[in-house]
């Protein structure tokens, strides 16, 4: 039996292109220690059932993965199927320089131990990871690789399963605009990640830096917006009731137009995974959320607790002595 490690390595190796293949450091040793935050110790929990688990944009191979969350994640929730809807591994980046610290082989590996006992693992491969769309309609080992997937709940709704790249306009029109937006991105999260690292050691929990930048431009909500509706769209020609996609790290389950858009997120930024209950019912699930040490209170969060307390225990100044002193 070949040993899981190698097998997770020929599968990096195959998504590289032929000339960079010579250029994998044969004993693969990762750079040292890396500077991503790490979950916290946090109390043991019971382990999640559910119906299927979707998870993308992982981005293996960059120093933006949060590998060790994603980790810790599939380490405590299990499921019938496991989506993974691509820009799993980072081929971009991996190009430009080798990057694969040890906690990115351990996701490949859990993955790939959950294939072996009895997970049905589903890979709709994405933009970054586009090499591996060679294989469509191929298997590797446990893993079954499709171009895409229509996954039917258990209430039958059938949902198309796409990663997005291809209904991305910036993709398909201005690829340069896509690779220069890459490196700009890669800074912003390399930003983040040290940011957090400050706020864990301190004692605040995740947050993150470049979800909020996103989140405060106007022309990324209306492209984003324009994405939604163009996979809402093509679902919906496809004879399906919604679509599951990532590729803009935005997590999100909405109904437009009588179609349900739903988004994992990803492992980059905003540690979500979009879930099926074994009763049938999708939700986004955030590291955060499931895993998160207590927390410091924000600043906000105590300046508005004060608010509404009543105005007498705030001013000491007015309780005055009766008697003289
Ligand atoms: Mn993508």
């Amino acid at each position: 039996m070949a040993l899981p490690a190698k097998l997770s390595s020929s599968i990096v190796t195959a998504l590289l292109p032929t000339s960079s293949r010579k250029a994998v450091p044969p004993t693969a040793q990762e750079p040292p220690a890396p500077t991503a935050p790490q979950p916290p110790a946090a109390p043991a929990h019971t382990v999640h059932q559910y119906r299927a688990i979707w998870v993308s944009d992982v981005h293996l191979g960059t120093a933006g993965c949060q590998a060790h969350f994603l980790l810790d994640f599939l380490k405590h929730n299990e499921s019938d199927t496991l989506y993974l809807v691509g820009d799993i591994i980072d081929g971009w980046q991996l190009r430009k320089g080798w990057y694969w610290p040890q906690a990115h082989n351990d996701v490949v590996q859990k993955i790939m131990r959950k294939a072996r006992k009895g997970t049905r693992v589903i890979y709709v491969p994405g933009n970054h990871d586009e090499a591996a769309r060679q294989f469509n309609g191929l298997a590797f080992g446990d893993i079954e690789v499709h171009e895409d997937f229509v996954h039917v709940t258990a209430t039958g709704r059938r949902l198309w399963v796409t990663h997005g790249d291809l209904f991305d306009s910036v993709m398909q029109h201005a690829r340069w605009l896509a690779y220069v937006g890459d490196s700009l991105y890669t800074a912003i999260l390399a930003l983040n990640r040290y940011f957090n690292q400050i706020r864990i050691r301190c004692g605040f929990s995740y947050w993150s830096l470049s979800q909020f930048l996103k989140h405060q431009v106007k022309n990324a909500v209306s492209y984003i917006n324009s994405f939604e509706r163009a996979m809402i769209e093509e679902a919906r020609h496809r004879g399906c009731e919604g679509v599951i996609c990532g590729h803009i790290h935005k997590a999100e389950i909405r109904e437009i137009d009588g179609q349900l858009y739903c988004n994992d997120g990803d492992w980059v930024e905003s540690l979500s995974a979009l879930v099926e209950t074994l009763e049938g019912e999708l939700k986004i699930v955030y590291w955060t959320e499931l895993r998160a040490p207590p927390v410091a209170m924000s600043r906000r969060a105590r300046r508005s607790q004060r608010a509404s307390q009543p105005i007498d225990h705030e001013t000491p100044q007015d309780v005055r002595p009766t008697e003289p002193v």
